[in-house]
């Protein structure tokens, strides 16, 4: 598939606000989150994903082996443990985030020369798309 590396910036952002009222995420973080953009800097080092959530307001980075399960804390979000495994499904990177939560996880997929992330976490799907920087 096409490769999903390089900085992207957010260029549409739907149902966040679901996608983290249902991780519990805080009233304030919520409102603060919401109004800004983020930009994804996605990384290959040999076969580790780095992947990267800028913004002004706060930054996640996580990274991975496709195929192989990893503990995932997601700090700065909800702050929870996660036993985190992602594959490719096709041309889609598929995540799937076991632990407290219900049906969490994300896909990333190229379409259009757009990146696209789709996050979910129970009954909650929030789309985001971004452009190459
Ligand atoms: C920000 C700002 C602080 C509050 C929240 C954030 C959410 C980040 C998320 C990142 C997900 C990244 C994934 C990448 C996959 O490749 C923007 C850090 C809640 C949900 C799944």
């Amino acid at each position: 598939p096409v490769s999903l590396c390089g900085s992207w910036d957010m260029v549409s952002n739907v149902n966040f606000e679901g996608y983290m009222i249902a991780l519990g995420i805080s009233l304030y973080t919520r409102k603060i989150a919401l109004k800004i953009k983020h930009r994804k800097v996605i990384e290959q080092v040999g076969d580790r994903y780095v992947v990267k959530t800028l913004s002004t307001f706060r930054n996640y980075t996580f990274s991975f082996r496709v195929n192989e399960e990893f503990q995932e804390f997601t700090k700065g979000l909800d702050d929870r443990n996660c036993k985190s495994l992602v594959a490719w499904e096709g041309n889609k990177l598929v995540c799937i985030q076991k632990g407290e939560k219900k049906n969490r996880g994300w896909a990333h997929w190229i379409e259009d020369d757009k990146l696209h992330l789709e996050l979910h976490c129970e009954d909650q799907v929030c789309k985001q798309v971004f452009k190459r920087v």
